[in-house]
């Protein structure tokens, strides 16, 4: 399997995190409580995979309207008591799947589980998310910069996993015009944001093709938050 030049140096760098043999600070990869666990989900990324098949059935993937009334490229669903939606309303958390007119589905207790031992990682021993915005992304897709701010408690962190084929995370500071930074993120990464990091701007570029052995020409995105 040939890999993408990008994810090259990346590799080297997770065996020796992986190992133990890289310093704190590494691993505090944008800041102290924005963090990169490289793998951290390595071990339960296929069942992980399955189980958002299993969801589906209930709250299939669809594109949302931004208010603007673009269709994103973005594919999304939700799981848990609440779920994030966009449409030319604006953006919010519901707890109806307006598609379904139900209930999104419950979030797996081992989802709560894996999102709650990652925030523990970066110094947030209490999350409980109540919200995962599951992201699915084809080649072509991307999610342009911006803030994740419909969450009524901004002190919860956010977790987010990373499932199929790799991205690029584009990661910029507190105001839309701050330089961004890249980084990439693989099938089984975990990162969590929070603390002064919480209001940053961020990004996915636009999804270069592939195959993945799991998920094919695909990206799966899960993403934690405590919204209500
Ligand atoms: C940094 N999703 O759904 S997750 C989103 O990969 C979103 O699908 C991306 O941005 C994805 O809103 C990135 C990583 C992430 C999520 C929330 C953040 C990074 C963040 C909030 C603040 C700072
Ligand atoms: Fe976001």
């Amino acid at each position: 399997m040939s890999m993408p030049s990008h994810s090259a140096p990346r590799a080297s760098c997770r065996d020796l995190y992986t190992r133990g043999l890289l310093p704190r600070e590494i691993r505090e990869f944008f800041a102290p409580q924005a963090v990169l666990l490289p793998e951290f989900a390595a071990a339960e990324a296929e069942a992980l995979c399955a189980q958002v098949q299993e969801l589906l059935v209930t709250s299939p993937w669809r594109h949302m309207l931004t208010p603007g009334g673009q269709r994103m490229s973005v594919a999304m669903t939700n799981c848990g008591r609440a779920g994030w939606i966009s449409d030319r309303a604006g953006y919010r958390y519901q707890s109806i799947d307006p598609q379904s007119g139900r209930p999104w589905p419950a979030m797996p207790a081992s989802w709560s589980m894996l999102a709650a031992r990652a925030a523990v990682c970066a110094g947030f021993p209490n999350f409980e998310p109540d919200a995962c915005l599951i992201n699915r992304y084809e080649p072509g897709a991307r999610l342009t910069l911006h803030q994740d701010r419909n969450e009524r408690d901004l002190s919860a962190p956010v977790v987010s996993v990373s499932l199929g084929l790799p991205a690029i995370f584009l990661f910029g500071g507190l105001r839309r015009d701050d330089p961004v930074k890249r980084m990439s993120l693989c099938h089984g990464d975990v990162a969590v944001w929070g603390g002064a990091q919480r209001l940053a701007f961020h990004g996915i570029r636009r999804l270069a093709d592939g195959q993945h052995p799991t998920l094919g020409h695909c990206r799966i995105n899960l993403t934690f938050r405590r919204a209500l």
